[in-house]
């Protein structure tokens, strides 16, 4: 009796003498993105504020030509995870830049989708995390700005927009005159928001629009391809992927439906068919035994998967955990062989980040064969999924993965003023490609500090994820705007 009493205190004090390290491996590793956070931001501030991203080579800042003349994107996009880390000074500093820099009296070329998922995205999250009343009122101005691309014979709204006049056309390179899929496919979460805070029906209406369109349209073997017209409402040319151009409209179906507290069956529906038959048609396995989505011309596969298409694992696992009794084990099984496939990408890379897309194909397994596909540019779709499959399984070998992008990210990207993207992953010596995008500090970050925090730091029951990581609230009260 005694040898097991002695045991039991032994193991008790061994887990106490456990969990005290796992606090302090915890704290030390927060710890580690706060400075990391800290860092890209100060040299932000310093070198950039008022542009959109920070140059952190020659230490000046980029304004590009994404966001029709609104300045500011990683000052928007930053908000929320300056805010969830507690890092008070800077996220003062943001908010008074927004409050009295930010001019949204601008005339340029903006894309609706870009400025929808960072800008509305980030305004409606600062203001949900902070209830201050100025991130809801630009988020609403800004909201009400993008209305006229909806101007269009189908109201399937065009790519690009004129902030000042209105004005609106398709991007030059769609192939005639049509609309992206994850772009008008990604309004929903946000449009749903702005119509309940504005009182105004009319963003809801926009969005609701868009499905009525996308459901009357027939299905090429049930797969959703990436051009539309916007004038017909017909596809315009039979590619699809679940990477660039399809992407987050996948992910805007499960998580409309997560956001209106599991009513949207709507969203439901058309999310478990569009999986099936992406799984019928583009989920392969390589000869090594790796699982992948493959893209999809027109009936001839392409056997490669974009770094943007690692973000499906962290989506498939949230629509495991709601799929019927069936079905939820195959779809936690789909989600962790795809993370681990992704995870594979950049393991197999010299810097151990992995490349824009990689292959399967002639030999190649999880590798990019062609030269202009080596580059990293901060993404975070990879990060993303081991997060939510940490959430999900608490399987510890996700915070592992995660901690070698940390380390690989300090190694390789970290630059003498911010973090910069590389352009090869496979040399160890890479050279920089002197950006730092608004996304590493929206969402790359904020999924690494997530992956090590507790469960309900932003719970899954009660926030969704914008597409750029920003948290907006599950409606447990029923909105106002209808989702019918
Ligand atoms: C982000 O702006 C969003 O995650 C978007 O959905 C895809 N591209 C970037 C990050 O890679």
């Amino acid at each position: 009796a005694e040898t097991a009493q002695s045991q039991a205190v032994w193991i008790i004090k061994g887990e106490l003498k456990f969990r005290k390290l796992s606090v302090l491996l915890s704290t030390f590793i927060q710890f580690s993105f706060l400075q990391m956070m800290k860092f890209a931001w100060d040299n932000y501030k310093q070198y950039a504020l008022g542009k959109n991203e920070l140059r952190p080579l020659t230490k000046n800042g980029h304004i590009g030509n994404m966001f029709g003349g609104l300045r500011g994107a990683t000052v928007v996009d930053a908000l929320d995870t300056l805010y969830i880390m507690e890092l008070e000074e800077e996220f003062q500093e943001a908010k008074k830049w927004v409050e009295k820099s930010f001019d949204l009296n601008v005339n340029g070329e903006a894309s609706l989708f870009e400025v929808n998922i960072r800008y509305i995205g980030g305004l409606l999250a600062a203001y949900y995390l902070t209830g201050e009343e100025v991130f809801k009122s630009k988020a609403l101005e800004l909201g009400e700005k993008l209305l006229p691309a909806f101007n269009t014979p189908t109201g399937i709204p065009r790519g690009v927009i004129n902030l000042g006049s209105g004005m609106s056309w398709s991007w030059g390179w769609a192939s005639a005159g049509s609309s992206i899929l994850a772009e008008f496919g990604t309004l929903h979460l946000e449009f749903l928001h702005l119509s309940e805070l504005s009182g105004n029906p009319v963003f809801a209406e926009k969005v609701m629009n868009i499905r009525k369109v996308l459901n009357r349209v027939e299905k090429p073997q049930g797969l959703y391809p990436n051009f539309l017209s916007p004038v017909t409402g017909n596809w315009v040319q039979h590619h699809v992927s679940i990477g660039g151009l399809g992407d987050s409209f996948y992910e805007y179906l499960i998580k409309s439906w997560l956001m209106s507290d599991k009513k949207d069956s709507e969203a439901k529906k058309m999310y478990d068919d569009a999986l099936e038959a992406i799984e019928k048609h583009l989920v392969k396995k390589s000869a090594g035994g790796l699982t992948y989505i493959a893209e999809w011309r027109g009936g001839i596969l392409d056997h490669k998967m974009g770094h943007l298409a690692c973000f499906s694992g962290g989506m498939i696992a949230l629509g495991a955990e709601h799929a019927g009794q069936e079905r939820k084990q195959h779809y936690m099984d789909l989600a962790t062989e795809i993370t681990n496939t992704c995870h594979e990408s950049y393991a197999r890379s010299d810097t151990k980040l992995g490349p824009e897309a990689f292959r399967f194909d002639a030999g190649t397994e999880a590798m990019a064969t062609r030269l202009s596909e080596r580059y990293y540019i901060l993404r975070p779709e990879v990060v993303e999924s081991y997060m939510y499959m940490w959430r999900l399984t608490h399987d510890p070998k996700y915070r592992q993965w995660g901690w070698e992008v940390v380390k690989a990210l300090e190694k390789h990207c970290r630059v003498e003023a911010g973090f910069s993207g590389i352009r090869d992953v496979y040399t160890t010596t890479p050279t920089h490609d002197n950006m730092q995008q608004s996304f590493f500090l929206a969402e790359t970050l904020k999924y690494l500090y997530l992956l090590f925090c507790e469960d309900d730091v932003l719970s899954l029951d009660d926030w969704v994820f914008n597409t750029e990581a920003h948290p907006l609230p599950v409606n447990h009260t029923n909105f106002k705007a209808s989702v019918q």
